[in-house]
């Protein structure tokens, strides 16, 4: 904190009092994301009103996030933003929204005492898709997975969100405390629905007479989160401290652009984040839907299509003329007649804007980044689009041609003939189907935990046949253009 005022005029410090912080909100999962996003408006809103009383406690509970928890604890919490315009503008902030820092493998006692605390008002989590522990197919909670089954039997020593949470409220009960809102920030749909019925699943497993407390001692709003955050890499380590004099292990590296909008649905009373930019909203759905089928749905694509033509990041993939020209039909004619247009969505103008998002120039954000969890990421993006147009009996000619290339995309093989990495929780899956379609092409579709039940309407069947025999003998581009 002390070093903060030997930095240079360019960088843009806190000017608040850390030390009057009140904390009330407990964060779980500290990722980069979290970092230019949630602890960014927490941090605004201190820095333009000196409204102190949403100060965040970061907790991680993995053992692989430990490298984050010791380099914020020897930063005080303190961390860069490194924001880059299209024009090439660069701005450094220091956030200093964290201000305490707990880590679940090192002290679990710790975090549940935390958790309790009355101070803390809001437990938010950005855990991603794997931290739901969600069986693919039923979409419930799955009480199989050995992580949750060793929890259940050791509950004083959880390892998941479920058991950290179940362990307070049963504290919090104890103690005749109020209780809290459970704030998902993760890109899936009807996010705090979806960790409302996980941890009701949970507790009625473990501790169902904690049921009725939850119910009227918790709300669990939902929420749509944005913000394009790549991975840290070391240049931008490097140009931190060239160009602003700071030494920062691990700054988070985002466009300028951000949008956060949640259900107007708080058990206390509700933070005045509309001051800096946040939207409450009575009806989350068709903005959620918006920027799951277009935003992420796109990344998606150029992810995929992108690295079969020899890109390796969005940018490349965005000023590929064959692959945007594709990009955008898919998004006029499959994606956007499935949206509510309306005033408060804006469905064109959002089109116009992800565009130049992705147009970025300085924002280096890798194709392999976005093409990590495919397999968890297309049930979101790209099948419910899928599942609406064919119900609608519209078109779905784009849709399949991106399945096809998934297919293909398996093989990891590029159109130039470099190899590429398949990293994904069902990489081995992935592959042997991949390789089983080339004798018998439909054989990929039968991945059920992701695809369900499409291989049974023949009518994508059929479309998704000729694109993946075309695909089997031209590349990306010859197969876009055909
Ligand atoms: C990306 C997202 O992981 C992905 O596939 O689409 O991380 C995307 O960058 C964020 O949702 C942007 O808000």
């Amino acid at each position: 904190m002390e070093n903060l005022k030997l930095l240079p005029e360019t960088v843009l410090k806190p000017s608040f009092e850390r030390d009057k912080i009140k904390t009330s909100i407990l964060h779980i999962g500290v990722s980069n994301f979290h970092r230019s996003h949630q602890a960014y408006y927490i941090h605004e809103l201190m820095e333009k009103f000196n409204e102190l009383n949403y100060g965040i406690c970061g907790v991680d509970l993995l053992d692989s996030d430990r490298k984050i928890y010791n380099i914020l604890k020897d930063q005080d919490g303190l961390y860069t933003l490194y924001t880059k315009e299209p024009n090439g503008a660069h701005k450094a902030k220091i956030i200093g929204s964290i201000v305490e820092y707990f880590f679940g493998p090192e002290n679990p006692l710790a975090v549940i005492e935390k958790m309790t605390s009355p101070d803390i008002e809001i437990i938010s989590l950005t855990i991603a898709e794997d931290g739901y522990h969600l069986n693919e197919i039923t979409g419930a909670l799955d009480l199989n997975q050995p992580i949750l089954d060793e929890e259940i039997k050791n509950p004083f020593n959880p390892k998941t969100v479920f058991g950290y949470l179940t362990q307070a409220f049963k504290l919090r009960k104890l103690r005749n405390l109020p209780g809290c809102t459970i704030l998902s920030c993760d890109n899936i749909k009807s996010n705090g629905d979806t960790i409302k019925k996980a941890l009701l699943e949970y507790v009625s497993k473990t501790e169902p007479e904690l049921l009725n407390w939850i119910s009227k001692n918790t709300t669990f709003p939902n929420t749509m989160v944005d913000r394009i955050t790549t991975i840290t890499d070391f240049n931008d380590i490097e140009t931190l401290k060239q160009d602003f004099f700071i030494e920062d292990q691990w700054p988070v590296v985002c466009e300028p652009f951000a949008q956060w909008i949640i259900e107007d649905k708080f058990l206390h009373k509700k933070p005045s984040w509309e001051k800096v930019g946040v939207q409450f909203t009575q009806n989350i759905e068709p903005f959620e839907k918006m920027k799951l089928r277009l935003l992420n749905a796109s990344h998606t694509i150029l992810g995929i299509l992108g690295t079969m033509s020899g890109h390796k990041t969005v940018y490349e993939a965005a000023i590929d003329d064959n692959l945007m020209t594709f990009l955008k039909s898919f998004m006029d004619e499959e994606v956007h007649p499935t949206l509510n247009e309306s005033n408060a969505t804006h469905v064109s103008n959002y089109k116009k804007m992800l565009v130049s998002r992705f147009q970025n120039p300085h924002i280096n954000d890798r194709l392999s980044r976005i093409c990590q969890e495919s397999s968890a990421k297309i049930p979101i993006f790209i099948l419910p689009i899928i599942t609406d147009q064919l119900q609608n009996e519209q078109k779905i000619k784009g849709a399949a041609f991106i399945i096809a290339a998934w297919c293909k995309y398996n093989d990891g093989i590029d159109d130039h003939g470099n190899t590429y990495k398949i990293v994904d929780s069902i990489s081995n899956t992935l592959i042997r189907m991949a390789a089983l379609s080339h004798q018998n092409p439909l054989k990929f579709l039968d991945i059920e935990t992701v695809f369900n039940d499409l291989n049974t309407n023949t009518f994508f069947t059929e479309t998704y046949l000729k694109h993946l025999n075309h695909l089997r003998t031209h590349s990306i581009s010859e197969s876009i253009t055909a």
